[in-house]
């Protein structure tokens, strides 16, 4: 039973606050490695030789504008031939944690996202208050209705150097938003004044999981370094919801010989899953419609 550095086991403190900080799901032979990976994907998408990238100007894809950037996609990619990436992402540790978020075992998970958050190199950039996958203009009728879809997926920031670019609202995962947060979300969505907010301060090698409901920003700063694996997987419960979520981003490249290669042998049933799921969904494609 793994617990988060409050002592409390991390499956309970992710239901109750919507967010739980774990240590060590990193080793410490796995940190350099990580490290120096990220080193060589960041300067292709900064260089522009990778085009699957998060631009600055831009919170959600897809992204098509500007050339500052805050985001490595599709770290799992076979053309960018990392394979510690594909060790972590399918590591016992891992996968260990997620299964007690889950509650749920190795066979039922479901291979999803695997991107890198990085500092911008020329500009500050704040990403707006925001829910993942519920738009903020929705009617509060609404809001309940879509707050109530289970996820059946997790998602994680894993912090490789020092990073407080994370706030969140503690406990905001499972309610509609006050008339304040309503107000901020629609006419001040960068606020640095969100009531109960929270900065999320992660040490290297730290990880946050958070519900993708909490309201939640970031803010990118140009001048202090970040590498932080962003990534996520779900169980086969999820069905379409779960499917338009992760497809927006993307996933055809893995329906390629070369990706199925590259496969740790730990998630290859995790990847039969995300098919079988996309196939039931009705996608022949592992893309769909941007949702915000
Ligand atoms: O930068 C972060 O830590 C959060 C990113 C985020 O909220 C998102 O990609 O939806
Ligand atoms: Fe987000």
């Amino acid at each position: 039973m793994l617990t988060d550095i409050n002592n409390v086991p991390i499956d309970i403190a992710l239901k109750k606050n919507g967010y739980v900080i774990v240590d060590n799901l990193i080793t410490e032979e796995q940190l350099p490695t990580l490290k120096e990976a990220c080193e060589r994907i960041i300067n292709k998408a900064r260089s522009g030789e990778w085009k699957h990238r998060r631009l600055v100007g831009t919170q959600f894809p897809p992204w098509t504008e500007g050339d500052d950037v805050w985001g490595v996609q599709h770290v799992l990619h076979p053309d960018l031939n990392e394979k510690v990436f594909m060790e972590w992402y399918g590591s016992d540790t891992l996968l260990a944690a997620i299964c007690q978020l889950l509650d749920t075992s190795r066979e039922n998970l479901q291979f999803e996202l695997f991107n890198l958050l990085i500092n911008p190199q020329d500009h500050d950039f704040d990403l707006t208050w925001h829910r993942d996958s519920i738009p903020a203009e929705v009617s509060p009728e609404e809001e309940k209705k879509l707050l109530t879809v289970p996820h059946h997926g997790t998602q994680w920031n894993t912090a490789l150097y020092d990073d407080d670019c994370l706030y969140v609202v503690p406990n905001s995962h499972r309610r509609i938003r006050t008339p304040e947060e309503l107000d901020i979300t629609i006419n001040d969505p960068k606020s640095h004044n969100m009531p109960g907010q929270l900065r999320v301060a992660l040490k290297p090698g730290q990880t946050v999981f958070y519900d993708s409901n909490i309201l939640h920003r970031a803010a990118y700063f140009s001048t202090k370094k970040r590498a932080t694996l962003h990534a996520s997987m779900g169980t086969v419960d999820g069905g379409y919801h779960r499917a338009k979520t992760m497809f927006q981003h993307g996933l055809d490249w893995m329906n390629t010989d070369a990706f199925k290669e590259s496969l740790a042998d730990s998630l290859k049933i995790p990847f039969a899953n995300t098919q079988a799921m996309a196939a039931g969904a009705g996608l022949d494609t592992l893309e769909s419609q941007p949702i915000h």
